[in-house]
C-alpha cells in the first residue's frame, strides 16, 4: 500500500513537471512579421537615399553625335545619330572624383571622311555644361581616331583610323600624353536652334585643333569636386547596370 502510493506520486510529479516545462519550451521559426532587421536590410529608414534633388543637370551638345560615361558607367547617348543637330538634357547623380569620357562623331564616312553621299567635308564641335559648374574647356584633354579625308582631298578621299582602346572610358584609363582640347569659337562651330535653348553659358566649345578632318576625337577630364563650390555629396548607394544582362 506505501509503495502503491509512492509509485504514484512518483508519476504524478513527473505528469507536473512535463507540465510545466511543455510552455517553455522554444517556439518555432517566427514569423516574417516578426522579423524587423529583414525589413530593415529591404530599404528602412536608415538608408539613406539619393533624392531627385541631388541630382545635376546635364546639358551636352555635339556636332554631330556623342556617348558620354561618368566614372566608367554610361550615362548618356545622342538619341539621334547624326541630324537634326540636337542638345541631350539628362539628370546625373555626381560622385567625386568624377572622371567624365565622351566618344564625339562628326557625320563623316567612315572610307572617305565626306559626308551627305561623299559630297562635302563636314566639321565637327563638342559643348557640356552640368548645373554643378563643370563645363567644357581646354583644360580637357582630346585625341582623334579617325581623320580624313586626308589633306582635305575630295578627288582622291583616303581616311586615317586608330583602333580605339577597350577602356577609353574607364577612370584608370592613362591619358596623360594626350593632347588638350582645342577652344573653337561659335562661329566656326555654327551651332543650330536647339543649342540656344538650353543653359551653355561659361562652356567653350572643344574639339582636336582640326575641326573638319578629325572626325571621331575622344575628350576626357576628371573634376576632383563641385566647380560652383557646392559641398561634397554623401557617398549614395548607388549599384551597377550588369551590362551582361544576366
Ligand atoms: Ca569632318
Ligand atoms: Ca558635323
Amino acid at each position: 500500500m506505501k509503495h502503491s502510493l509512492w509509485h504514484r506520486s512518483l508519476v504524478f510529479l513527473v505528469g507536473i513537471g512535463l507540465f510545466v516545462k511543455t510552455p517553455t519550451a522554444p517556439s518555432a521559426e517566427p514569423s516574417p512579421k516578426a522579423r524587423p532587421s529583414e525589413k530593415r536590410a529591404k530599404g528602412g529608414p536608415q538608408v539613406q537615399k539619393p533624392k531627385i534633388t541631388d541630382t545635376s543637370k546635364a546639358n551636352i551638345y555635339a556636332d554631330n553625335w556623342f556617348e558620354l560615361y561618368i566614372n566608367g558607367n554610361l550615362v548618356a547617348v545622342d538619341s539621334i545619330s547624326f541630324i537634326p543637330h540636337n542638345v541631350v538634357s539628362v539628370e546625373i547623380l555626381p560622385e567625386y572624383p568624377m572622371t567624365i569620357a565622351v566618344m564625339a562623331k562628326d557625320n563623316a564616312d567612315a572610307n572617305t571622311g565626306l559626308e551627305y553621299d561623299n559630297s562635302q567635308i563636314g566639321d565637327g564641335g563638342f559643348i557640356l555644361k552640368f548645373s554643378d559648374g563643370t563645363v567644357t574647356n581646354a583644360s580637357w584633354k582630346a585625341k582623334s581616331f579617325f581623320q580624313g579625308p586626308i589633306d582635305g582631298d575630295l578627288k582622291n578621299p583616303k581616311t586615317r583610323h586608330e583602333a580605339i582602346p577597350v577602356n577609353w572610358f574607364a577612370v584608370d584609363f592613362d591619358d596623360s600624353t594626350w593632347e588638350n582640347a582645342t577652344e573653337h569659337s561659335e562661329e566656326a562651330v555654327g551651332p543650330k536652334e536647339p543649342f540656344y535653348q538650353h543653359d551653355f553659358a561659361g562652356a567653350k566649345w572643344i574639339w582636336t585643333k582640326d575641326l573638319a578632318l578629325d572626325n571621331t576625337v575622344i575628350f576626357r577630364t576628371k573634376v576632383a569636386s563641385p566647380p560652383n563650390g557646392a559641398p561634397l555629396p554623401p557617398k549614395w548607394p548607388r549599384g551597377h547596370i550588369d551590362e551582361s544582362n544576366r
